[in-house]
């Protein structure tokens, strides 16, 4: 599973640049569209994740685009275009996955000290949710 390539449609990962501080730390940078592919109108980020038994996620976005990244910590990320399903790792601070559009995706499998940050391309729209699958699978359908 680790590095895998990604085959699901609306998905791919994104590679930030590491910049070593020897043992000061490390630095990487997510700049708006050049690193990211859209323009970022939001961050929002998840932690507290106790439960090694949550599933979280489990919609799909009608346009929104997203960037996932697992800053501390790892969990798994399940990928489904509709027709291809697939589950990534997520365990270094600078390497994420792109959440395109029509994608439905969860996230699982928390490791107990995991933070996920999320650079979002628009601000925060219920309306934009498909949060039942076979409203999901209909509505990929009738396109
Ligand atoms: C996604 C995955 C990766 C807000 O009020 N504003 C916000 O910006 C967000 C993201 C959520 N909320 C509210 C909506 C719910 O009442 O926070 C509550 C929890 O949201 P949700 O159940 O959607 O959380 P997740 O972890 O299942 O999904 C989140 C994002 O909502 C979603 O867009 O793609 O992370």
């Amino acid at each position: 599973m680790k590095n895998e390539e990604i085959n699901v449609k609306n998905a791919k990962w994104i590679e930030l640049c590491r910049i070593p501080d020897g043992i000061d730390g490390t630095l990487s940078v997510a700049e708006s569209v050049k690193d990211i592919p859209f323009e970022i109108k939001r961050v929002y980020y998840i932690y507290g994740l106790n439960n090694p038994h949550a599933v979280r996620g489990k919609h799909a976005h009608r346009k929104l685009e997203q960037v996932l990244f697992c800053i501390n910590g790892s969990c798994k990320v399940g990928l489904d275009d509709g027709e291809n399903r697939q589950t990534v790792l997520l365990d270094q601070p600078n390497k994420g996955v792109y959440l395109g559009i029509e994608l439905w995706h969860t996230m699982h499998e928390f490791s107990e000290n995991c933070i996920l940050l999320v650079l979002a391309s628009d601000l925060y729209k219920e309306s934009d949710y498909i949060r039942d699958y076979d409203e999901f699978k209909g509505y990929l359908g009738d396109k």
